[in-house]
C-alpha cells in the first residue's frame, strides 16, 4: 500500500522492563516535529510517565499515548509498560494497532526477556520491528546479538543496518543495507550523509545479500531471479520488505539508541513506508471490508481527575462524532492524548485512537458500534498470582475504599478484589508486588485513601483424627421456667473431602422433632471454630438419643447444649490441622527448569513432573503440589529465578494434615488474628 493512502495509523512501543521504549517515544514525537522541547524519563519530564506514580518509580506504570505527525502522516504511538506485571496492558495496546516496535537492549544474555513477547506477536500475526537501542552504551558484535535474537524468534530477524564503528568499536552511524547508503549520527538532529567507507563494503555486501535471500525465501520469482545472479532493484527490495512485514513473515531489525536521538529518523521511515494501514489491520482482525458503520475497540479506561471516565478506542471504520450513541451510549466528548495533553476533537476517522468521555458501562475491550457490533478479538485476562490483604488506614474511609477499587479495576482489569467473609479480609489480588503497590499508590494519590497491605491469611481447616460419644446436659433454674436439654452424640472422622454430615438417630420419640433442628444447628455453628480455631471439616455428628422437658425445653436450650456436647468433645479426637495444597503449573524456559524444581522443593512442594510445554518451543511445564502458604510471593521468586518469564497458574487441590513447628505457628497466627 502507498502511505498516503493508509490514513491514521498506529505503533506500539513493546519490550523488556527499562528497554527505552519511553525515551523512544520522547526521541520520535521529537524527531518529527511533534515536540519542540526533549524531555527525558530521568529527568521527570518526559512526555510519557507523566503520573505521579510512574515519576516516582522512572518506569512507565501505565498505557502512554501519543498523537504525532510524520512528514504528513498522522500516528499514533502507544508506549506500553514493560514489567511483565503490567504484561495485559501491553497485548491490549498490541491488538489495536498497526504495527509493535520491539525496543530492546544490546544484551545477549537477556534475550530470553523477549521471548513471550515473540511468541505474542507470532501467534496474532501482529506485523513487528525489532529496534535495538541503547548501542550508544553496547559493547557487542551485532552478528552475535542477532543469533541470540534469533533463537527467540520464530519469525527470520533481516537486519537492516550494520553500525559504523569508530576506531573504539562504538557504533557513530549506519550504513543501510537497502539503499546502500552510509550515514553519521548526529544528536538531535538528521544524520549526516557520509561515504560508506571502503573498509565496510565487504561486511556491507555480504550482509545485504543475506537480507535479499531472506525475502527470496517467500517469493519463488525473487529466488529464480537470485539463482540467475540477477539483483531485484531497491524499489523490488523495498517493496518485498513490506508485504512480508504486513503478513508478519519477517521482523526488520534496526539499530540506534533512543536517548541521543540516533536511528530514530530512519526508524520513523520505515514506519512511514512499510506499516499497514488501519483498513488492512482490520481484515487482519476479522472485520468485513468497506464497513460504513462507525466500529471502535476500547485499548484502554482511565479515570482522569478533571475529565472523569475516558475510553481509550480506536477507531476502525466509519466516523465517530461527539453526541452520537454507539452501543447505546452517548459520546459525551472526544480527546486526543499526548501524555498527559488532551485535545478536544468535534469527530475521529478510521484509524485514529482517540479518547471517548464519560461512556458509563463501557469496559476495556469493548467493541462499541453504530450498528450491529462485530466480534472482535481480545487478549485473555491473566489468572492473579498475588495478593495483599487491604485495610483502610483511617476504618471511616471503608466503604469509599471499595468504590476507589472498583475504579482502579475498571482502568486495570487485571486487578481483582475479593472479599473474604470466611477470614474477614479484603483482598487485592494482581500480577506481582509492583503491580499491587502501583495500586496503592494510585489509592493514596489520586484517591486520598492511604491503607495498609498486609500478607492474605491462609485458609486453613481442621478436622479429627478419632471418634468420641459424648453426653451433655443444659440445665438452668433461674426464677419462672427453667431451660433443659440433654443429648448424646457420636462424633467420627471421615474421609477427606467429605465436608460435614450431621445424622438424626433418635428413636422414640426421646427428644421431640422439632427440637432436632436445633440440635443440628449448634453443632454446626460449633464446627465454624473448632478446638484449633479453624472451620472444621470431614467429621460426621450423630445425635444418638437424648431427654427434654415439657415445659423447660427449648430450641435455644437444645442448640446450646449441642455446642456444649460439640465443646467438650472435639478436643478429645485429636483435632489436626490441615493445609490447602494446590495444584500449580510452571511455565519457564527449560534452561530454567532444573532451577525452578529447587524453588518448588524450597518451598515444601512436591514435583509431579515436567515435559515441553505443548506449542512453546524451548519451554517446559513444570507441574507440583505446593502448599497455599508456599504461594503467596512465589511469583517474585519465579521471576527472580528466570529473567523475569517465569510465571505459573493454580488451582486448589486437597487438603493436608500439617503438625509440628509450622502447624504450631498458623495455629498461634490465627489467634493473633482473632485477638485483633
Ligand atoms: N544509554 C542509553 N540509555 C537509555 C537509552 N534509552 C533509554 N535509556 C535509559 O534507560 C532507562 C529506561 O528508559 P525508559 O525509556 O524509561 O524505558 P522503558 O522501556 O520505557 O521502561 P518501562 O516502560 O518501565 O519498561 C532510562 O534511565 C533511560 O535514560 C539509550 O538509547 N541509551
Ligand atoms: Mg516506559
Amino acid at each position: 500500500m502507498n502511505d498516503r493512502q493508509a490514513g491514521p495509523r498506529c505503533a506500539a512501543l513493546v519490550g523488556p522492563y527499562l528497554a527505552g521504549k519511553t525515551t523512544l517515544l520522547e526521541a520520535l514525537l521529537f524527531a518529527s516535529g511533534t515536540t519542540h522541547r526533549r524531555g527525558s524519563v530521568k529527568d521527570g519530564n518526559s512526555v510519557g510517565d507523566p503520573s505521579a506514580e510512574a515519576r516516582a518509580r522512572q518506569m512507565s506504570t501505565e498505557l502512554n499515548v501519543a498523537a504525532a505527525g510524520f512528514l504528513g502522516d498522522s500516528w499514533t504511538i502507544l508506549d506500553c509498560p514493560g514489567s511483565v506485571e503490567l504484561g495485559w496492558e501491553a497485548q491490549s495496546a498490541l491488538a489495536a494497532a498497526d504495527v509493535a516496535v520491539v525496543v530492546c537492549e544490546p544484551e545477549t544474555e537477556r534475550v530470553l526477556t523477549l521471548s513471550p513477547l515473540f511468541k505474542f506477536l507470532d501467534d496474532h500475526a501482529i506485523p513487528h520491528m525489532l529496534f535495538i537501542n541503547k548501542m550508544d552504551a553496547a559493547n557487542v558484535r551485532v552478528s552475535e546479538l542477532l543469533a541470540a535474537l534469533q533463537s527467540v524468534s520464530q519469525r527470520p530477524l533481516v537486519l537492516r543496518q550494520v553500525p559504523l564503528p569508530d576506531p573504539e568499536g562504538k557504533a557513530i552511524g549506519y550504513v543501510d543495507l537497502v539503499s546502500e547508503r552510509a550515514y553519521k549520527y548526529k544528536p538531535g538532529q538528521a544524520s549526516d550523509l557520509i561515504k560508506l567507507p571502503d573498509d565496510l563494503l565487504e561486511e556491507e555486501k555480504v550482509t545485504r545479500a543475506g537480507l535479499v535471500e531472506k525475502l527470496a525465501d517467500f517469493d519463488d520469482k525473487l529466488l529464480e531471479q537470485l539463482l540467475e545472479d540477477v539483483q531485484p532493484s531497491r524499489d523490488e527490495i523495498y517493496r518485498h520488505l513490506t508485504q512480508n512485514l504486513s503478513a508478519d513473515r519477517i521482523v526488520p531489525v534496526f539499530l540506534g539508541s533512543a536517548l541521543h536521538d540516533h536511528g530514530v529518523r530512519r526508524l520513523w521511515k520505515a514506519l512511514r513506508h512499510e506499516t499497514p494501514g488501519a483498513a488492512q489491520t482490520a481484515a487482519r482482525l476479522g472485520l468485513a471490508p468497506g464497513g460504513k458503520d462507525a466500529v471502535a475497540q476500547v485499548i484502554k479506561t482511565y479515570h482522569a481527575p478533571h475529565s472523569g471516565k475516558l475510553s481509550l478506542v480506536r477507531v476502525w471504520s466509519g466516523q465517530i462524532s461527539d453526541g452520537m450513541s454507539l452501543g447505546g451510549v452517548r459520546v459525551a466528548g472526544i480527546l486526543r492524548l499526548t501524555g498527559a495533553h488532551q485535545e478536544k476533537l468535534a469527530a475521529a476517522q478510521a484509524g485514529e485512537v482517540v479518547a471517548l468521555a464519560r461512556m458509563e458501562g463501557v469496559a476495556t475491550g469493548a467493541v462499541l458500534a453504530s450498528g450491529p457490533p462485530p466480534q472482535m478479538p481480545r487478549p485473555p485476562l491473566p489468572k492473579p498470582v498475588y495478593g495483599l490483604a487491604l485495610t483502610a488506614e483511617k476504618r471511616s474511609d471503608d466503604v469509599k475504599l471499595t468504590s476507589a477499587i472498583a475504579r482502579l479495576i475498571e482502568e486495570d482489569p487485571t486487578l481483582q478484589l475479593e472479599q473474604n467473609a470466611e477470614l474477614q479480609e479484603m483482598v487485592l489480588w494482581g500480577q506481582g508486588d509492583i503491580h499491587l503497590q502501583i495500586a496503592m499508590d494510585r489509592l493514596r494519590h489520586k484517591y486520598g485513601l492511604p491503607v495498609t497491605a498486609r500478607k492474605p491469611q491462609v485458609p486453613y481447616k481442621e478436622t479429627i483424627r478419632k471418634g468420641t460419644a459424648q453426653h451433655a446436659r443444659f440445665k438452668r433454674q433461674s426464677g419462672g421456667h427453667g431451660q433443659f436439654a440433654d443429648i448424646q452424640i457420636e462424633v467420627k472422622p471421615l474421609p477427606r473431602g467429605t465436608g460435614h454430615v450431621f445424622t438424626d438417630a433418635v428413636v422414640g420419640g426421646a427428644i421431640p422433632r422439632n427440637y432436632i433442628p436445633a440440635v443440628e444447628e449448634g453443632v454446626m455453628e460449633y464446627l465454624r471454630h473448632g478446638p484449633l480455631g479453624f472451620p472444621v471439616v470431614d467429621v460426621s455428628v450423630t445425635l444418638v438419643t437424648g431427654q427434654f422437658h415439657a415445659v423447660d425445653s427449648s430450641d435455644q436450650a437444645f442448640k446450646t447444649c449441642a455446642r456444649m456436647a460439640m465443646s467438650e468433645a472435639m478436643p478429645k479426637c485429636e483435632p489436626v490441622l490441615l493445609e490447602p495444597i494446590h495444584y500449580v503449573e510452571i511455565s519457564v524456559p527449560n534452561a530454567f527448569t532444573s532451577r525452578v524444581q529447587r524453588v518448588i522443593s524450597g518451598r515444601r512442594g512436591q514435583i509431579l513432573g515436567y515435559d515441553a510445554k505443548p506449542g512453546w518451543e524451548g519451554w517446559d511445564m513444570v507441574t507440583a503440589q505446593l502448599p497455599r502458604s508456599e504461594l503467596h510471593d512465589l511469583i517474585v521468586e519465579l521471576r527472580s529465578a528466570t529473567l523475569g518469564v517465569g510465571s505459573y497458574s493454580d488451582r486448589f487441590d486437597h487438603l493436608q494434615e500439617l503438625t509440628g513447628k509450622l502447624a504450631e505457628r498458623a495455629i498461634a497466627g490465627r489467634g493473633e488474628q482473632a485477638a485483633q
